[in-house]
């Protein structure tokens, strides 16, 4: 999860409230400057911390709460609002035709997030052209050809042309058709002239409507000034932040952001192409305060299913009683597409409280175990895992680089979950809803 140690020790201070049988003021001074000491240690700027800490106490302290709630609602109520309206710039990115421009310094992040952003629309069902403007590092068209290839997405670039703006007008041309325009440029070691000035020629012949600043989370409080000089030479739009999964001191590049009043589009959360989050302060502050967020996991769940016959068919069998071990393996399969295990489970709502108990790693190697027998089962051993006698499990295990008790594990594993489908199915009324779900589901409602 992004900014672990910051949510952890956000959800400590609030359970101090959840906890109290009465909230007094000293409670709330008390937990109050737990709040300031979690996010100072998270690298926020500490004008904002005291400026926020303030706020919630004079709210909580000289405001009544509405009637019909108690303190203690009326308490957390402030605190979410305030962490929210901290991180809160405006609306997050837009699923619409347009064009975006990347700029930032080198290493940021730009060309990556560029081939993750163009999944993330052509998820969305707009079709994207990627154009790489970055004409100085040698490896930057490759780089992005790539990406692009791994996304299903054409990208255009001249590999010998030292002029980006040219490149950019002939990129623009050969993509007239596409809904969505993302340009990558160069990004340097400092904020040199010839940078803004290549730059500014680029905006001036594609009138991007987004100009995105791509920020590395872990330049912290640096991120104000390289934002204002950005913003000064094309007019910054919004920011990506990156690598919010490598860092415990994101707090610094949220804080900057908030202060330059660039609202943040996206953030970028690993390494893998789909590690990009459509940034929602409101979604953001629950996740960090353990709300979850179910309909991040439903997305997820929709950005991972590549074959959507396939899904709609497995549901099918599922709600019509047929559960085989093939069943068990397309869900393995459609789980282990959404990420790390960790980040999956941290959006179902209430599961931070349990989360110190789980060895996720264990849990996802014995995952990839149960995949690696099914690999080596016959089709019949998959309809029916039952049938697998002492020989041919001794065959699986050596063929699938496990062991018997593997073997015997799993099929046990299946059973377990084949009774409790059927008790579902059983039951009408579960049963109706369940399959009301899943054939009603409106994946793009939410945004
Ligand atoms: N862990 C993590 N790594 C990231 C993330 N985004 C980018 N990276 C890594 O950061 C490195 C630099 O990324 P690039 O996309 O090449 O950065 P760039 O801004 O295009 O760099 P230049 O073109 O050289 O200026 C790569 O190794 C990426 O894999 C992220 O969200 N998390
Ligand atoms: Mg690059």
């Amino acid at each position: 999860m992004v900014l672990e140690g910051l949510g952890k020790s956000l959800r400590k201070a609030i359970s101090r409230i959840t906890g109290a049988s009465s909230v007094d003021e000293e409670l709330i001074k008390e937990v109050t400057r737990d709040l300031q000491r979690a996010l100072l240690e998270a690298d926020v700027n500490v004008q904002m911390v005291l400026g926020l800490t303030k706020k919630i106490e004079d709210r909580v302290l000289r405001e009544k709460p509405p009637a019909g709630s108690g303190m203690k609602e009326y308490t957390l109520k402030v605190i979410r609002e305030e962490l929210i309206s901290m991180v809160d710039g405006g609306e997050g990115l837009k699923f619409k035709p347009q064009r975006i421009m990347m700029v930032g310094l080198y290493g940021q992040g730009k060309t990556t997030t560029s081939g993750k952003l163009a999944l993330l629309f052509t998820k969305h069902n707009l079709s994207v052209g990627l154009i790489a403007a970055d004409v100085h590092r040698p490896a930057a068209y490759d780089q992005l050809s790539q990406l692009g290839q791994k996304v299903n997405v054409e990208v255009y670039g001249e590999p010998n042309t030292k002029d980006a703006a040219a490149i950019v007008e002939r990129g623009l041309r050969k993509f007239k058709d596409k809904k969505v325009v993302i340009i990558d440029t160069s990004g340097r070691h400092a904020l040199e002239d010839d940078l803004i000035d290549e730059i500014k020629r680029i905006a001036d012949v594609a009138k991007p409507d987004e100009r995105l600043l791509v920020l590395d989370a872990q330049v912290g409080q640096q991120a104000g000034p390289q934002a204002d000089a950005f913003h000064k030479a094309v007019g910054v739009t919004g920011v990506i932040l990156t690598k919010m999964d490598g860092t415990a001191k994101g707090g610094g590049a949220l804080s900057a952001v908030n202060s330059t009043k660039a609202r943040i589009v996206c953030i970028g959360t690993g390494e893998h192409i789909r590690d990009l989050d459509r940034f929602d302060p409101e979604k953001f502050i629950s996740r960090l305060l353990g709300g979850g967020d179910l309909s991040e996991l439903v997305r997820m769940a929709r950005d991972a299913v590549d074959d959507e016959e396939k899904a709609a068919q497995v549901a099918e069998s599922i709600t019509s009683g047929k559960f085989t071990l093939k069943e068990m393996y397309y869900q393995m399969e459609s789980l282990n597409k959404m990420g790390p295990l960790k980040k999956v489970l941290s959006m179902i709502p209430g599961f931070s409280s349990y989360e110190d108990k789980i060895n996720y790693e264990e849990t996802q190697r014995n995952l990839a175990r149960f995949r690696h027998i099914m690999d080596s089962m016959t089709e019949a051993e998959k309809e029916d895992p039952n049938i697998i006698k002492a020989s041919r499990a001794k065959r699986i295990a050596e063929g699938s680089g496990t062991e018997v008790k593997d073997v015997r594990t799993l099929i046990k594993q299946f059973n377990t979950s084949k009774k409790a489908i059927k008790g579902m199915m059983g039951n009408r009324k579960m049963r109706k809803q369940m399959m009301k779900q899943m054939g009603t589901i409106d994946f793009d409602a939410e945004e």
